[in-house]
C-alpha cells in the first residue's frame, strides 16, 4: 500500500527544459492547472502529498521522479543524465531525510534517471539509455540487491523517441506489465505476457497504479478500456502540457 507521495509544481520557466517533443511552447498556466489535477487524482488515490516549492534554477524539477528511487525498502538518490538536472536532487534529498534514516546514492560516472526504473515487486527492471549508463544501472542493480532484490538491464537505445524505459513500460501489478510494441516481445518480459499499449496510443504506456486506481492520460481510449476490462479503476488526467516538455505520468511523482 502506498500513502505519500513527493511533487513539485512547474516554475514558470518550465518551457525552458529539455524536449525532443515537437509540439510547441507549454502553457504555464494550463500546466499549473494539469499539476493541480495530477495532485488530486494522488490524494484520491489514498496518497499524501507534500509539494515542494517550484524551481526556477531547474525548469525540468517538476519530474521529481527522476531524482530518486523509493521503495518500502530504501531511498536511493540519482545522478541524473542530463547535466542540467544534476542540481534537483538536493531539494530531494532534503525532503526524503526527513522520511528516511539513510540514503543511498548513485555516483559517478554511473549516470541514473528515475524514469528508467521500474520496480515489479522485488524484481528490478532498469532501463539503459540515454540518461542512464551500465555503471549507474550496476550500482542501483547492487543497492536494491542489498534488499534481496533482483534487477535486469533493458537496453532501450535502439527505440527511437524513447526517453525512458518508463516512456514504454508501466507495472501494473499482480504480475501484470503494459508495454509498447518495441518492448512487448523482449524476453524480460515473457512471464508477464504484457498487455499491449496500441501503436498509435504509445504516450498513454506511462500509466501509474496507485493503490486500486491507475493514472493514465487522457486521450487514449483504448488502451484505458483495456485497463478497465482488467479491473483497474482508471482515472484520466490532461498531460498535454508535460507531454510537450517529454514528461509523462509517472515522472510528476515519488511514491512510496
Ligand atoms: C527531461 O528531458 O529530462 C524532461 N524534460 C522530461 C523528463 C521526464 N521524465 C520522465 O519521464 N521520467
Amino acid at each position: 500500500m502506498l500513502t505519500r507521495a513527493i511533487v513539485r509544481p512547474p516554475a514558470t520557466n518550465f518551457g525552458e527544459g529539455l524536449t525532443t517533443a515537437d509540439l510547441g511552447p507549454p502553457d504555464y498556466e494550463r500546466a499549473l492547472a494539469q499539476h493541480e489535477s495530477y495532485c488530486a487524482a494522488l490524494k484520491q488515490s489514498g496518497l499524501s502529498v507534500t509539494k515542494l516549492e517550484a524551481s526556477s534554477d531547474y525548469p525540468d524539477s517538476c519530474f521529481v521522479e527522476d531524482a530518486a528511487i523509493v521503495t518500502t525498502r530504501s531511498a536511493i538518490l540519482t545522478r541524473p543524465g542530463a547535466p542540467t538536472r544534476r542540481g534537483e536532487v538536493e531539494s530531494i534529498r532534503k525532503v526524503l531525510s526527513n522520511h528516511f534514516s539513510s540514503l543511498s546514492e548513485i555516483r559517478s560516472p554511473g549516470i541514473l534517471d528515475g524514469g528508467d526504473v521500474c520496480e515489479a515487486e522485488s524484481h528490478y527492471f532498469i532501463g539503459i539509455s540515454d540518461r542512464t549508463n551500465e555503471d549507474g544501472a550496476q550500482q542501483l542493480a547492487q543497492l536494491v540487491g542489498l534488499h534481496g532484490c533482483t534487477s535486469s538491464f533493458i537496453d532501450i537505445r535502439q527505440i527511437e523517441g524513447l526517453l525512458h524505459l518508463k516512456s514504454g513500460i508501466a507495472y501494473l501489478g499482480a504480475n501484470r506489465l503494459a508495454a509498447i510494441e518495441a518492448l512487448a516481445d523482449r524476453k524480460e518480459f515473457a512471464v508477464y505476457g504484457p498487455t499491449l499499449v496500441d501503436s498509435n496510443e504509445e504516450y498513454a504506456a506511462n500509466c501509474v497504479r496507485i493503490n486500486g486506481n491507475v493514472l493514465i492520460a487522457n486521450g487514449y481510449p483504448k488502451f484505458e478500456s483495456k485497463l478497465r476490462d482488467l479491473g483497474y479503476q482508471t482515472i484520466a488526467l490532461d498531460m498535454s502540457e508535460f507531454e510537450k516538455m517529454d514528461g509523462g505520468l509517472s515522472c510528476l511523482s515519488v511514491r512510496f
